[in-house]
């Protein structure tokens, strides 16, 4: 079936070699899909429409590998992106399979183990750098701890904030135009991990040396574990100018990390979210990729993997096209507009204080039972949302 909702590559769609190539293994049982190679998953990837291809250093190169091993294994691999026709967005750095990292990486409190781990990242970055990379996302799964009496939280962050100069740093003097985007995620496999929500991190990097080149990669599962709005976190990205990287999937509030297919679980939020992506609701479009960290269930075999991806794409082009649809239907224009009217310019009183504003705002008649009269009708609005989620209009 082809129709206009298959991916092309100005879609920017991405997958991880880790969630295409999942093999199904949970805490409570092994691998039920044979594992395929990255050459392998990156010809899969073309076939299906996908734009590019990310990794984590180790889902190419195992660990340990000999120097000669690694240059082999990443020209093979880029020669073979480069002839399905994909790119390589996005590099990132596995700091927390390894058993040294049982403490954290950046925030162990062992130096040399911070010292591995920054040397690790470094290596990563080299390795994203050649397969054309302009994004680095970190993802400090391990930085955590499960019983507060181990370190003071604010040494953990103090090293933090280290590790971040000293790589920024580092980038900076290669003379390589690279960005990092920082991942949250509020526990798993850490009892509970630092800078548990995107939130928490966009203050963190205002305390960065190289602070312009540092972003967040918010992720659908980590906001919603724990309950909030992705919604709300992209957007205060956004407006920050942080939004360097996303994780798409899906995630029912309360449980572990479920990592499903985009959309599969609160699709009004999923709506939403693509509405702000797409920019249809106002101010500008994210242009970056679109990059879906997710996986197939394990009941699937390597086929449901292929309609796993496909469908991830497949969704987030149908929300799309409805949030296009709900922002040009002239009803909710009408309530959107009614709702933010101003004819007597009184919004601009308020923003940088001033003594004339300030006597203008004073000077308001304002009658707060008047205002407390007029209903909002965003049951109405929502209803629009929702039939246009739904297909049944416009
Ligand atoms: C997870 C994370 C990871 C990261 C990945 C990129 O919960 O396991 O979402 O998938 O996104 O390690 O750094
Ligand atoms: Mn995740
Ligand atoms: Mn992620």
């Amino acid at each position: 079936m082809t129709d206009q909702f298959d991916p092309t590559p100005s879609d920017r769609f991405t997958f991880g070699l880790w969630t295409v190539g999942n093999p199904g293994g949970d805490p409570f049982g092994p691998a039920v899909r044979p594992s395929k190679s990255p050459l392998e998953l990156v010809e899969g990837l073309a076939q299906v429409g996908a734009w590019g291809v990310n990794l984590h250093d180790n889902d190419l190169i195992p660990f340990g590998s000999s120097p000669s091993e690694r240059d082999r294994i990443v020209s093979e691999f880029r020669a073979a992106v480069d002839s399905a026709g994909l790119c390589v967005p996005m590099a990132t750095t596995n700091l927390f399979s390894h058993p040294v990292f049982r403490d954290g990486a950046f925030t162990a409190s062992d130096p040399k183990v911070r010292a591995y781990a920054v040397r690790k990242a470094m290596r990563a970055i080299e390795t994203g750098v050649e397969l054309g990379a302009q994004t680095i996302v970190f993802w400090g799964g391990r930085e955590g701890c499960e019983s507060d009496a181990c370190r003071d939280v604010r040494d953990a962050i103090k090293w933090y904030r280290d590790a971040y100069d000293f790589l920024g740093g580092w980038v900076k003097e290669q003379g390589w135009d690279l960005r990092f985007a920082l991942e949250a995620k509020p526990n798993e496999p850490r009892g509970d991990i630092y800078l548990a929500t995107t939130g928490h991190i966009l203050h963190f990097i205002e305390t960065l040396e190289h602070a312009e080149m540092i972003g967040v990669n918010p992720e659908v599962a980590h906001e919603n574990m724990p309950g909030l709005s992705m919604v709300h976190a992209v957007a205060q990205a956004m407006e920050a100018s942080k939004l360097f990287h996303i994780d798409l999937n899906a995630q029912r509030i309360g449980r572990y990390d479920q990592d499903l297919r985009f959309g599969s679980e609160d699709a009004k939020g999923a709506f939403f979210l693509v509405r702000l992506l797409e920019g249809t609701g106002g101010y500008d479009r994210y242009e970056g990729p679109r990059h879906f960290d997710a996986h197939a269930y394990r009941t699937e075999d390597w086929d449901g993997v292929w309609d796993f991806a496909r469908g991830c794409m497949r969704t987030y082009k149908i929300l799309a096209a409805r949030a296009a649809a709900f922002d040009a239907d002239p009803e909710v224009r009408e309530i959107l507009e009614a709702g933010q009217a101003d004819p007597d310019s009184v919004g601009e009183l308020i923003g940088s204080f001033d003594a004339e504003r300030c006597a203008k705002l004073e000077a308001l008649e304002l009658d707060p039972e008047a205002l407390a009269a007029v209903g909002k009708r965003y049951e109405r609005l929502d209803q629009l949302a929702m039939e246009h989620l739904l297909g049944v209009r416009g």
